[in-house]
């Protein structure tokens, strides 16, 4: 690092702590730190923030739009350094003064804007649309509480709220001139027009204030600073009036203006299933409405051709069916301001939006009641029944062979809105997020759309940043990486493959061997922190981290670790290799099921972590308040990727790509990305038991599984449902009776029990595996070697190539 640098660096610092905190260098806190850090950051980019913008207008670049209504993107400062240049020269500065850059990182709250994979992958693309140069904007809500805190009392999760910005968040720029009003409710007037169309006015409408809060997206080292739009919600100018007006009804605007924040006041902390609450729904149309009326605003201020070329300037990514009511919304505006003939908006908005679908478990599929849309945007509910109806007039006279499957098709049935099905009829592009994924949208969830718009369906496997997710998170690894290959892989991570001709050499096994060690005792300071519990640095860290969920199976994960354990106390001394089992998750806080796992591992952590017997060989951990800031301390560490959902139930998955890169081993089912990775690492570079996705689907469809045949045959299994209801874990026989009875009386409807064979089998395979350190190792590399096909970059590349047409 050049000197000269380094004193700049070190004399803005100086700087700015005077001018900004009002301190000399030597007195700041760590949080001074922070703010003074971000703020050079932020002068530093500002002037290419503007450049960014100003050539997209000139150049009148063709921009993709990505509305999701969740942004799981972390903390910023450390990702913002490393992408903007100044990352290593801050961390040196700030050693030479004698601070610990790690504890001034820590200053920044987590900007925890989603629920987990379908939130984080957003932020991951924005990172590489920027990164590969792309004009591209992500487009969000700003919610006052993102996802709840998580505490644990006697195993009990308690949720508390995420007040983030309870201080200054130093990434956002509050743009309150390019507020836009969203309508809500009301009534409609119809006109019939001169040539016998209708025209369409609105009365008595609520109006909300969409207030945007810009954060600037830095591309890696490129000069490119795109940008994410947090909309808030916000009182109109005539409504804060009335409230400073002595004569006016005080409370009740109070009450009103209230109710209108609430809009943008909490994040939904549900990950998969669907709840009809309103404010959801005045949620996403509240974030659709404005995107789309601020799209066609910078479309006209940009360009001067008609908005009947919108598709040639503009692509709309709906991130799943949240953001759906995009498809009537364009169509209201195109029609009823614009005057724009049906056929027409038509035309237009079904060659702007793409849809990416990223689930197919039934109780996560959006359908809202009619009489709910009609109420809050009875304007948007007219159009969706004009969707509908000529829809079905199409499958009628075009595709007679499909007539009997209208009921199946229709956006509108049963009296509610089917949201996956207006935004596939509404879209040019539909796509899954990994290859099996895919195939079970084309074949099974939506065969019948299939076979309407075959062209329509494609795949996208999903990526990961690696900046994040490698660079950043694990510095060591990655200086051995580049000392192996040379730095070219940063720029194109598929030439991490190169790492193979190392995959036999000693002496950079080694290296990565000892990266891993130092990265496992990181994270075990960090446990004892946590929880006071020490563990064995030179055990197996076996990692499961993600949200709980029944077709995740943590519960499989533990009924592993309550078999290890019931052998351990037959046979103490049983040569086992010391295992350290750790988990974080999240449970939707009404989620009963879920909380009870929590519950459970935490009671079998209680009994196997003090049993003096065997704790030396078994640990179960449970790290509280899983967020992307902990998920970067634990991957680093991970020796086994858990990915053990039930096939056919996790669309992709990201957590498996990132634990890769990072060097972990997967053992899991042949579910979502997992079998993308075993094609490329090959049978003997990971760990895959278990049903198939066939299997699975046929026992769901013909029947022919039944959990208690099981119970009465494997003597293993019996043992754990029975503990479970002794009470031996936990306080009282009745403790985890729920549990027992979803698997007995429910019959295991995530086939827990089906897989255990397998799994302890695939679990005695690793046991082994990892004894031989070397071939281990050469596994290790492998996998990371194979990592750079999930680097978002090359997602978004055929993102961009295949479906925006950037
Ligand atoms: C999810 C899928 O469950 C997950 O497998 C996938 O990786 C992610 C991103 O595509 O999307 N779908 C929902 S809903 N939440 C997810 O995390």
């Amino acid at each position: 690092m050049s000197d000269y640098r380094k004193e700049s660096f070190l004399a803005l610092l100086e700087g700015k702590m005077t001018r900004k905190r009002g301190k000399h260098l030597e007195d700041a806190s760590d949080k001074d730190l922070y703010y003074v850090i971000s703020s050079i950051v932020k002068d530093e980019i500002t002037p290419k923030w503007l450049k960014t913008q100003e050539k997209y207008q000139e150049n009148k670049t063709k921009q993709v739009y990505y509305i999701s209504m969740e942004f799981l993107i972390g903390r910023l400062l450390q990702s913002n350094l490393l992408n903007c240049g100044m990352l290593d020269i801050c961390n040196e500065v700030l050693k030479d003064i004698g601070r610990n850059p790690e504890e001034i990182y820590k200053h920044e709250h987590d900007a925890a804007l989603g629920n987990g994979g379908l939130g984080r992958l957003a932020a991951c693309f924005l990172d590489s649309i920027a990164s590969l140069k792309y004009a591209g904007q992500g487009s969000g809500i700003r919610y006052r509480y993102g996802l709840f805190e998580q505490r644990i009392i006697h195993g009990n999760q308690i949720e508390l709220p995420d007040y983030w910005l309870k201080e200054e968040y130093p990434w956002e720029t509050r743009k309150a001139d390019e507020a836009i009003e969203v309508r809500f409710g009301g009534k409609i007037n119809m006109h019939k027009k001169l040539n016998g169309d209708f025209e369409f006015s609105y009365e008595d409408q609520d109006k909300v204030m969409a207030v945007p809060y810009d954060v600037p997206v830095i591309g890696y080292q490129n000069e490119v600073v795109n940008t994410l739009r947090l909309w808030s919600a916000e009182v109109t100018e005539d409504e804060s009036k009335l409230m400073s007006d002595p004569s006016s009804q005080y409370y009740h605007h109070l009450d009103h203006s209230h109710s209108i924040e609430q809009i943008s006041g909490f994040l939904y902390p549900d990950d998969s299933s669907f709840e009809g609450k309103e404010l959801r729904l005045k949620q996403q149309y509240f974030l659709v409405s404005a995107t789309i009326q601020g799209i066609l605003k910078n479309f006209k201020a940009t360009h001067d051709i008609s908005l009947a070329h919108l598709s040639e300037k503009v692509v709309i990514q709906i991130n799943d069916t949240h953001p759906s009511l995009a498809v009537p919304e364009l169509m209201r505006i195109l029609m009823d301001d614009e005057n724009f003939s049906w056929d027409e908006a038509w035309k237009v908005t079904a060659s702007v939006i793409a849809y990416t679908n990223h689930t197919t478990l039934s109780e996560a599929l959006e359908k809202w009641p009619t009489s709910m849309i009609q109420k809050l945007l009875p304007r948007i509910y007219m159009i969706i029944n004009e969707i509908n109806e000529r829809f079905c007039k199409g499958i009628w006279f075009d595709h007679p062979d499909l007539r009997d499957k209208i009921p199946e098709l229709a956006v509108i049935a049963d009296d509610q809105i089917h949201m996956a099905r207006l935004a596939i009829v509404g879209s040019f592009s539909v796509n899954g997020v990994a290859r099996l994924h895919t195939e079970i949208l084309k074949n099974k969830e939506m065969k019948y759309f299939y076979k309407l718009y075959p062209n329509r369906f494609n795949n996208k496997t999903n990526g990961i940043t690696h900046r994040r997710w490698l660079l950043q998170v694990n510095p060591c690894l990655s200086e051995t990486i580049t000392e192996a290959i040379g730095p070219k892989w940063i720029q194109e991570p598929n030439k991490l493959i190169g790492l193979l001709r190392y995959s036999n050499d000693a002496p950079f096994l080694e290296k990565v061997g000892k990266v891993k060690k130092q990265n496992k005792e990181t994270l075990a300071k960090l446990i004892l922190n946590q929880t006071g519990i020490k563990v064995d640095e030179s055990s197996i860290f076996d990692v499961q981290i993600k949200r709980l969920h029944e077709y995740k199976r943590q519960l499989l994960n533990i009924f592993h670790v309550i078999y290890l354990y019931n052998e351990l106390k037959e046979n103490p001394s049983l040569d086992i290799t010391p295992r350290t089992f750790i988990f974080a998750a999240k449970a939707a806080p009404s989620y009963h099921l879920a909380k009870e796992v929590i519950k459970l591992i935490h009671h079998v952590a209680a009994t196997v972590n003090y049993d003096k017997q065997i704790n030396s060989k078994l640990k179960v951990i449970f790290l509280e308040n899983y967020n992307v800031s902990l998920a970067e301390k634990i991957i680093p560490a991970a020796d086994i990727s858990e990915q053990i959902s039930t096939a056919s139930k996790e669309a992709s998955g990201t957590g498996n790509m990132k634990m890769m890169m990072n060097g972990a081993l997967t053992l899991g089912t042949l579910d979502g990305a997992n079998i993308e990775i075993k094609d490329l690492v090959g049978d003997n570079n990971i760990f895959i038991f278990g049903l198939t996705s066939d299997q699975v689907h046929d026992y769901y469809q013909y029947g022919g599984y039944v959990a208690k045949d099981i119970y009465h045959t494997d003597d293993r299994v019996k043992r754990i449902l029975d503990q479970l209801n002794s009470g031996e874990f936990g306080h009282q026989e009745i403790e985890f009776k729920d549990i027992f009875y979803n698997i007995m009386y429910h019959n295991d409807p995530y086939f827990v029990l089906k897989d255990f064979d397998p799994y302890i089998e695939s679990h005695e395979l690793v046991e082994r595996s990892y004894r031989d350190k070397n071939t281990w190792q050469r596994m290790s590399v492998t996998n990371i070697a194979y990592s750079g096909k999930f680097s978002s970059d090359r997602t978004i590349k055929e993102y961009a190539s295949e479906i925006w047409k950037l």
